[in-house]
């Protein structure tokens, strides 16, 4: 019986994990992009076997380590979930650039990551064993103040965004953003994704609008805003979701209320933080500058036993309903 080895490290990013796979399979292509796009088509199987149950979980984000096309960069990586491979992710980039650093493969500076949205540079500083500050790719609104009708009879508005990921940030939805409102929120959520693709609006820059930011109002007096993300398999993000952070500072923006450089603290659903500024970027929109901490939580080798029935996860069919159904 042949046993596959995939060793990985596992960090937390203000509360959202990441499992980077530092060996392995590599997916062919020449840039990140097409690689992901192989990965996509033909390595399901390392997909579920890395981030599907039993190994993993819906909430798991996998990093795939793949050489770069782009001379600039220091290494490639495809993010991934339990959906497939996600443009850009940015709680991600900061749990990489700390695993990197864990395992001694990169030290305080600038660490150019290539990634299927285009190259991002993530900071390490020196002062802090935690922190990194990710300078995102260029993000943009699309579109602003949508009126979406919802299958409860809802009326709610709503912007359409890039920030690595296709975003549908919501307002006026009246839920309480907390942790003790998660089923409602996770049920809003997905109301809002249908009534976006009922109006034919959820693909954006070739990629599909998955993820839906539910704004709020920031609890703590030194944040700005605050935010439930749903992330396209269903799970939330716990951390205030690097992509969308994007996103929203696009749309700040856009409506002429975050000036250039000023500071945006976001907070998610569980209440941790990412700090975040922005600069207008040539050709419209802007560039995203995303602060925030991650730990290393463990490391290992996932065996991948041919005789295991669920060696390459469990199909999401038979997984238990929940969070993933709408
Ligand atoms: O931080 O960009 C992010 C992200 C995307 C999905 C989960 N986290």
């Amino acid at each position: 019986m042949a046993t596959l080895r995939i060793p990985f490290v596992d960090s937390h990013t203000e509360g959202e994990p990441t499992r980077v796979v530092t060996g392995g399979a590599v997916p062919p292509g020449v840039t990140v992009a097409e690689r992901a796009r192989a990965f996509d088509r033909d390595f399901g199987w390392l997909r579920g076997a890395v981030v599907d149950e039993p190994r993993g979980s819906d909430v798991l984000v996998g990093a795939l380590l793949v050489p770069p096309s782009d001379p600039a960069a220091h290494v490639g990586a495809i993010f991934f979930n339990a959906v497939g491979a996600l443009g850009m992710c940015g709680h991600g980039t900061i749990g990489l650039a700390r695993t990197l650093v864990h395992l001694g493969r990169a030290a305080a500076g600038e660490l150019r990551v290539e990634t299927p949205a285009g190259t991002v540079s993530a900071w390490i500083p020196d002062e802090d064993p935690h922190a990194v500050t990710v300078a995102n790719v260029r993000s943009w609104a699309e579109r602003l103040d949508l009126e979406l009708r919802l299958d409860d009879g809802r009326t709610v508005h709503a912007d359409v965004a890039w920030g690595g990921n296709g975003f549908l940030l919501v307002h006026g939805h009246g839920e309480r953003v907390d942790h003790g409102n998660l089923e409602a929120l996770a049920h809003t959520a997905w109301m809002c994704r249908r009534a976006l693709e009922r109006a034919g609006l959820a693909t954006l820059n070739g990629r599909p609008v998955d993820h839906v930011e539910l704004e709020a109002p920031a609890e703590d007096p030194r944040n700005h805003g605050r935010a439930f993300v749903l992330c396209p398999g269903g799970a939330y993000d716990r951390s205030p979701c690097g992509t969308g952070t994007s996103a929203r500072l696009a749309c700040l923006a856009a409506r002429g209320q975050l000036a250039p450089g000023a500071s945006w603290r976001q907070e998610s659903v569980i209440g941790s933080v990412f700090e975040a500024t922005y600069a207008p970027a040539p050709g419209g929109g802007v560039l995203p500058r995303i602060r925030g901490r991650a730990w290393v939580t463990g490391e290992g080798t996932l065996i991948v036993d041919d005789a295991d029935p669920y060696r390459h996860g469990i199909p999401a069919a038979q997984r238990a309903q929940g969070a993933r159904t709408p």
